[in-house]
């Protein structure tokens, strides 16, 4: 029969003080991601970053605790609510940044944006959109880990709207079978975008799916980030030593939006229940129990804070390298191309390309977003397109009027 536990209460006892660096890393890494993430919303409210944007904030001590208990050749795959993942992994706050802005310096080149972080040298693979897609992924390299007999672990991040999702079913009855070193993390939020939980599952308590397959698992307390690390622990024991996987049901909530494009709260929640949840916030709870325990102070957590928000800045659009030639050569292609395109299809098409004053606007949009020093380049390049859309435009306007019953 398979381990079942609830560590929803604090481990007794006081905080190790041979781990007090590790405990004071741990309120870094959260207030890092943290304010990183408010930069990138009010960079996303500015129009700079493009795509999807889903904040992880009130989610930070889930990725800080569970990280910290894996090695460094450990494989990570989360869902497109991964910027927290990401940084705690140890992928640099600029290099995450510079992806949300779609740079050649991010981690996918500028191509893959919030949602698709990626660093395979740190086992980071993705970052991924499709609910629950990702699941039978990690299945895979758990069995690669077993199959090439390593001591690997293949960790999987996904929120509570996965599990009703048939990968996940799939993939959890395959890992319990096979004795897979997998660990399928969910972080239960409560809500799949704007849908509860109850509504939209017959069975609440999501670590009672592993019953099904016979599989370890606990519920834990992801507000508390030495509650998470020690069941993470504890699952990844499992998984390297007992080479059987577990299903952690982590409870958390997020304080923002679905997306950056969604409110925080609305019909699916109230302001109140939004702001009593804020009361178990991870980085009040955590320097709480850090300064109660004599490991920090008022003031050096404040500092910490501001040394931090000094870094996110940075990391935001004004430090990060200039746009490359390159970059900013694809950026002006992705603008152009769906114009180009006309062309060479049949002519009714042509009917649907855009004036050329809203073809201007979007390009003097698109020319708002370079730094200064790629503006010649990309203004030349803009021209050169533009008349290209012109002429492409005149010619189907006379081929338009020849075809036309006079
Ligand atoms: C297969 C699939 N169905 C629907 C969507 C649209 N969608 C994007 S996010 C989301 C909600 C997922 O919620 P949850 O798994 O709880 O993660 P959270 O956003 O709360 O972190 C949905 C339905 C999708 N991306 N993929
Ligand atoms: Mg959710």
């Amino acid at each position: 029969m398979a381990t079942t536990a609830r560590s929803r209460t604090r481990p007794r006892g006081g905080l190790d003080p041979a781990r007090a660096d590790i405990h004071r890393d741990w309120l870094r890494q959260m207030l890092l991601i943290r304010r990183f993430e408010e930069k990138a919303g009010e960079a996303y409210s500015l129009g700079k970053i493009g795509g999807f944007c889903h904040l992880y904030i009130g989610q930070e001590a889930v990725a800080v605790g569970s990280l910290a208990a894996l090695g460094p050749d450990d494989y990570i795959t989360c869902s497109y609510r991964e910027h927290g993942h990401a940084l705690a992994r140890g992928i640099g706050a600029r290099r995450v940044m510079a992806e949300l802005f779609g740079k050649a310096a991010g981690t996918s080149k500028g191509k893959g944006g919030s949602m698709h972080l990626f660093d395979a040298s740190l086992g980071f693979l993705g970052g991924h959109g499709i609910v629950g897609g990702h699941i039978p992924l990690s299945t895979g390299m758990a069995f690669a880990a077993k199959y090439r007999d390593t001591e690997q672990v293949a960790v999987c991040y996904f929120g509570e709207a996965a599990v009703n999702n048939g990968a996940f079913h799939e993939a959890l009855n395959m890992a319990a079978l096979w004795k897979l070193p997998a660990i399928y993390l969910c972080e239960n939020n409560r809500y799949g975008m704007g849908t509860a939980l109850e509504r939209a599952s017959a069975i609440y308590d999501i670590s009672e799916r592993a019953s099904s397959y016979d599989m370890a698992n606990e519920v834990v307390d992801g507000q508390d980030v030495l509650i998470m690390h020690a069941a993470m622990e504890r699952a990844v024991q499992r998984a390297r030593s007992d080479k059987v996987p577990t299903l952690l049901e982590v409870r958390t909530y997020r304080f923002m939006g679905h997306s950056m494009s969604d409110p925080i709260h609305g019909h699916y929640r109230t302001k109140e229940e939004v702001e009593d949840q804020r009361k178990r916030d991870p980085i009040s709870v955590w320097s709480q129990r850090l300064i109660a325990e004599g490991l920090t102070d008022e003031a050096a957590v404040k500092a910490l804070d501001q040394e931090l928000s000094g870094f996110a800045t940075a990391a935001g659009a004004g430090r990060i390298p200039a746009a490359t030639a390159n970059e900013v050569h694809m950026k002006l292609s992705h603008l152009l191309v769906p114009l180009n395109y006309t062309r060479g299809t049949r002519w009714r098409r042509d009917l649907s390309v855009p004036a050329p004053p809203l073809t201007a606007l979007a390009v003097a949009a698109e020319l708002d977003r370079y730094p200064p020093s790629a503006l010649p380049f990309a203004q030349t390049h803009l021209k050169r397109g533009l008349n290209q859309v012109v002429a492409a435009l005149e010619e189907a306007r006379e081929r338009v009027a020849a075809a036309l019953p006079a």
